[in-house]
C-alpha cells in the first residue's frame, strides 16, 4: 500500500467513523420525564380506586408499559427523589429524610445527577415544575435548578371556595370552625382540601403543561431531556372545581380498613407498634372520609388533566416518533388502610407507585408484573439513550421493556436508617430498627390484614430467609442538615461547580 493510499484510507475511515457517530448521536431518543407528586395507584389503568378517573394517563397506558408491582427507594418526596436523581439509595447516600438536601451527601457532590448526565452527554435539559426535592436556604430555595440547562419556576394558583374548605390542622370543616385541640396540632403539610373558584387556566400545574406544550413546538440542535413537574395531588387537595363535579360526593367509595388492623404488628415490648393516625381519626370523628377521598380524586382527575396537555403536545409535535416516555409517581399514599393517612409507612399504600414507559414505537399496551423501583430509571434512560454506563444502585429493566415476563428480583424500600421493606411478587417483608418484624402474603391478602411473622408458615420462614438477603449490606449514617454557619456558602460554591460537568463523574 502506497503513503497516499494508506492516508486516503484513513481519512475515509475517520471521516465514515465520524459520521456514524454523528448518525448515533442524531438518533438518539428525547426523553419526556413527568413526574406527578404524591400519585398513588388511583389511576384508571392501576384499579387502586374504582372510582379513579384519569383518561389521559389511561389512553397514554395502551401503548406503554405498565409496571404493576413498581416501588419508591423511600416513601416520603425527598429521599425517593433524591436516590432516583442521584441514582444511589438512602442507605448508600443516607439521604433518608425530607431534610436531607443530596448537595450535602459527599457522594451526589462527585456524580452527575440523572438530568446532568444527560446534559453532560449531548442532551438540551429543560424543566419546570416539582422534580427535585425543595430545600429552603439563606439565598431562597434549592429547587434542585442547578441540575437543568432551561429550567423556570412554576407559578399559579387559584382561591379556595371558602365555604367547602376543610383543614384538619385549623380546624376547619366545610368553611366552619369546629375546633379541637386533639387534632389541630400540626405536622409536615397541612390536611386541606376543597375546590378552587377559578379556571384552571390559572392554576399552576395547567399553566406549566401549557409551558411544556410551547417547549415541544420549538427545535432543538441536540436531543433533549423533558423533566415535567406536576405538583398535584400533593396536599392540598386543591382543584378546579370542574374535578370536583367529575366525583359526586355521595357515590364517593371510601377504602376498606378494619379497625383492629394494628393489633398484629407488635413491637419488642409486645405492644402494638402503631397507633392510628390523627388525620385518619379526624376524618372519622367529623364523618368527611368521603369529602377528602373526593378531593384527592378530584386533584388526580385534574394532575391527568395536565400530563394530558403534555402528552397531546408530544402527540402533536415533531418529536412524536423519538422520544421515551416515562410517567411516574414518587410513592403512594394511604386514606385509612392500616387506620393511616398520608406517605411515610412500609406498607404497600406508601411504598407502589403508578409507572408507566413508552419506548419508541411501542404499539400495544404491555403489563409488567416485576419488582422494579424508581432506583432503576437512571441505568435504564442511560441505557436506553445509548449513553455511557455507569456504577449505580438500580438495575437497567430495558431486558423487562423487551420481555415483561423475565425472572427478576425482588425490590427494596428504605425509611429511615435500619427500615426496610423487601418485597417480591408474593411476599412483603419489613425489619425495623426498633427490632420488630412484619410479612405479608401479597397474593392472598394483597391489602395486608394479616401479618404473618408470628405464623408457624413454613412456606413463610422459607421467604423470609430469601428475602433477607437483599437488605442492604451498608447503611450511611444519615446526612444532617449541616448546622454551620458557612454551610449557605458551600453549597453556593457546590452549585456553581456543578455547572462545569467535566467534573462530575
Ligand atoms: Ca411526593
Ligand atoms: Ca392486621
Amino acid at each position: 500500500m502506497n503513503l497516499l493510499f494508506k492516508y486516503l484510507s484513513i481519512l475515509a475511515l475517520a471521516s465514515t467513523l465520524a459520521t456514524s457517530f454523528l448518525c448515533a448521536q442524531e438518533d438518539r431518543p428525547n426523553v419526556l420525564f413527568i413526574s406527578v407528586d404524591d400519585l398513588n395507584d388511583w389511576v384508571g389503568v392501576y384499579g387502586g380506586h374504582p372510582q379513579a378517573k384519569t383518561p389521559h394517563i389511561d389512553r397514554f397506558a395502551q401503548q406503554a408499559m405498565v409496571f404493576r408491582n413498581a416501588s419508591c427507594p423511600g416513601p416520603v418526596c425527598g429521599p425517593s427523589r433524591s436516590a432516583l436523581l442521584s441514582g444511589f439509595m438512602p442507605s448508600t447516600t443516607g439521604l433518608y429524610g425530607n431534610s436531607n438536601n443530596m448537595l450535602d451527601s459527599a457522594i451526589v457532590q462527585k456524580s452527575a445527577t440523572l438530568p446532568e448526565y444527560f446534559s453532560k452527554h449531548g442532551y438540551v435539559t429543560i424543566s419546570k415544575g416539582k422534580i427535585f426535592h425543595k430545600h429552603s436556604t439563606e439565598n431562597g430555595q434549592d429547587h434542585g435548578h442547578w441540575a437543568f440547562d432551561i429550567w423556570e419556576v412554576a407559578k399559579g394558583g387559584g382561591k379556595i371556595d371558602p365555604e367547602r374548605y376543610f383543614c384538619r390542622d385549623e380546624g376547619i370543616i366545610s368553611g366552619r370552625k369546629i375546633e379541637n385541640p386533639k387534632f389541630t396540632k400540626s405536622g409536615g403539610s397541612r390536611l386541606a382540601f376543597g375546590p378552587l373558584l377559578g379556571e384552571k387556566e390559572q392554576t399552576k400545574d395547567y399553566r406549566t403543561a401549557k409551558w411544556f406544550e410551547a417547549k415541544l413546538k420549538e427545535d432543538y440542535e441536540k436531543p433533549f431531556f423533558m423533566a415535567v413537574g406536576i405538583s398535584k395531588p400533593h396536599l392540598p387537595f386543591y382543584a378546579p372545581k370542574e374535578y370536583f363535579d367529575l366525583h359526586p360526593l355521595e357515590s364517593v367509595i371510601v377504602p376498606e380498613y378494619r379497625m383492629d388492623d394494628l393489633d398484629d404488628i407488635l413491637n419488642t415490648h409486645g405492644e402494638p407498634a402503631f397507633k392510628p393516625h390523627l388525620d385518619f381519626q379526624w376524618c372519622r370523628e367529623y364523618g368527611v372520609m368521603q369529602d377528602v377521598v373526593q378531593a384527592y380524586l378530584a386533584t388526580v382527575s385534574y394532575a391527568d388533566e395536565c400530563v394530558g396537555v403534555v402528552l397531546d403536545a408530544l402527540a402533536n409535535s415533531r418529536y412524536a416518533d423519538n422520544t421515551i416516555v416515562v410517567i411516574w409517581g414518587d410513592h403512594g399514599w394511604h386514606f385509612g388502610e392500616k387506620l393511616k393517612f398520608r406517605k411515610a409507612s412500609l406498607w404497600r399504600e406508601a411504598t407502589q407507585l403508578p409507572l408507566i414507559i413508552q419506548t419508541p414505537n411501542m404499539q400495544t399496551g404491555q403489563d409488567c408484573r416485576r419488582n422494579v423501583n424508581l432506583i432503576d430509571l437512571y441505568p435504564t434512560l442511560i441505557d436506553l439513550c445509548g449513553l455511557p454506563e455507569k456504577e449505580l444502585d438500580g438495575t437497567t429493566i430495558r431486558p423487562l421493556l423487551e420481555n415483561p415476563n423475565l425472572a427478576w428480583p425482588p425490590t427494596v424500600t428504605t425509611q429511615g436508617k435500619g427500615n426496610h421493606s423487601i418485597i417480591s411478587e408474593r411476599w412483603h417483608y419489613t425489619s425495623y430498627a426498633r427490632g420488630f418484624e412484619e410479612l405479608y402474603d401479597l397474593e392472598n391478602d394483597p391489602m395486608q390484614w394479616t401479618n404473618l411473622i408470628h405464623s408457624d408458615l413454613d412456606r413463610a420462614e422459607v421467604a423470609i430467609a430469601e428475602l433477607k438477603t437483599y437488605l442492604p449490606a451498608f447503611e450511611a449514617e444519615e446526612i444532617l442538615k449541616s448546622q454551620k454557619d458557612d454551610s449557605i456558602k458551600e453549597m453556593d460554591h457546590t452549585i456553581k461547580t456543578r455547572r462545569d460537568l467535566r467534573s462530575l463523574k
